[in-house]
Order: structure tokens, then sequence, then C-alpha cells
């Protein structure tokens, strides 16, 4: 909630169901709201709330009044217990991602952790994930985008990027740090079906992870869980790849 004297401070609380325009604001070590903001991808802003179980995620771009009151229309479908991310660099500063818990009353039933799934369904979309998260060192995911059966070689850029990822572990939803590999218009970054990322694991453990990604004028959201397997400390003897990211059709 807070780090480097900044703080996320919620203003809203939000009714099970409810469309509410949720209201925010980041204050300085001396307690003033922030109004300076660096633009990352494209936006001063990156907006993530998550149920706890790791269910749900939506990723949005609040706007921000004069005196630094951030808000965004959000609705949160079910009662429980939420967990919001603002992930911004202030001007002058660096890159901060502060989190809270968003507690909707009512009766809820939380999700158990899904088994390990690397393919994901979505309106049509299939994305398949190879590669692995590996604790304490940097891992390499490649996300690879089909429809109908046929690769999608015309991904279109989302906030600067093909593809923005998510990733949260389980049990305290600690937030990854995702960086793409390469932007639109660089020369060399195709414009899918392939997106490729690199993120490092603080640990072994269950991890969520979210692809948010554009085609034909729409954002959709492809999720997947992925277990880590203990940090080794040490190189394995065989360099060859172990088929982790071998797959069967
Ligand atoms: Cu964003």
């Amino acid at each position: 909630m807070s780090e480097k004297g900044y703080t996320l401070n919620p203003l809203t609380t939000l009714k099970a169901g409810k469309k509410a325009d949720f209201r925010f604001t980041v204050t300085d070590a001396g307690g003033e709201p922030v109004t300076d903001y660096q633009v990352q991808h494209d936006k001063k802003m990156h907006f993530i709330v998550v149920s706890r179980d790791l269910d749900t995620f939506q990723h949005v771009h609040p706007e921000m009044a004069a005196d630094g009151v951030w808000s965004v229309p959000l609705t949160l479908e079910s009662a429980g217990a939420y967990r919001a991310f603002a992930d911004f660099a202030p001007t002058g500063g660096e890159a901060l991602t502060l989190g809270a818990d968003l507690l909707v009353a009512g009766d809820h039933e939380p999700k158990p952790l899904p088994e390990e799934t690397r393919t994901s369904t979505v309106d049509g979309y299939e994305v398949k994930l190879d590669g692995d998260l590996a604790a304490g060192s940097t891992g390499k995911l490649t996300l690879t985008v089909s429809k109908d059966g046929k690769p999608v070689t015309d991904l279109e850029p989302y906030l600067g990027a093909y593809g923005h990822l998510v990733a949260l572990r389980a049990g305290d939803l600690a937030y990854l740090h995702v960086h793409p590999d390469g932007e639109p218009g660089d020369g060399k970054t195709k414009p899918g079906p392939e997106i490729v990322f690199y993120a490092e694991a603080p640990s072994a453990g269950g991890y969520r992870l979210f692809l948010d990604f554009q085609h034909e004028g729409k954002v959709r959201t492809a999720d997947f869980t992925l277990r880590t397997g203990p940090a080794t400390g040490a190189p394995t003897p065989d360099a060859e790849p172990t088929g982790h990211g071998e797959h069967s059709h």
C-alpha cells in the first residue's frame, strides 16, 4: 500500500454488481495527492483489480482530476475480497506498484487456484502459453494467439505493445513486473501470432497470468495458471530443453 513515501488511498466502497465511479488518490510523503505522473505504455495510471482468489481480472485506465483524485467506472460482480494495484511512475521518480484491498460486502465462496492451464480460450481465440516461470531467474514466456485454428498475424498495438501480461502469485498476490520483448514499429517485432515476454518469479509456487491483447478493435484477456519448481540455485546439468515447452496437438 505504501512504498518510497507514496501511498495508495481508496476513497470508494463498492457494492456487489453495482457499477460506480471508483475513486482514489496517491499521496506523497507529505500526505499531498500526487498530480504529476509520467506516461508509461500510453497512460499515466494503470489500475488492475483482481479478486483475492485470482478468478477475475480487470485492467482499466482511470482519469485524474486537477486535485489528483483518480476515478474510473468499475463493477465488482460479486461479494468478496479484491486487490487493486496502481501501476504508475511519479514525475521525477521511478515506477511503482502499490496495492490495496477492496472489500465488497456479502456472501462469498472463494475458488481454489485452478490446475496448471497453458491454453486459454476467450471469444473464439485460443492462446497457448509456452515456457516457464522460474524462481529467481528470468524465464521466457511465449504466448501464441490463434482464431478458428489459424494463427493470428495481425494483432493490433494496445498501449504501445502487442500484449500486456500481468502475473500474480497465489497466496499473497505479489505482483510481477513482466516485460514484453520488442514493440510495434521497432522493425523486428511481428504482430503475432507469438508475443514474447520475460518474467522472473520471486519464489516457487502457483501464479496466475493475465494477457491483454487487441485484435479487430477489441481488447480481450486470456488467463493461465503456472506452477514453478523450487529455485535450484545452480544451472541444471543438461543444457537441453527438458520438454516443458513442448506440447502435442
Ligand atoms: Cu494499463
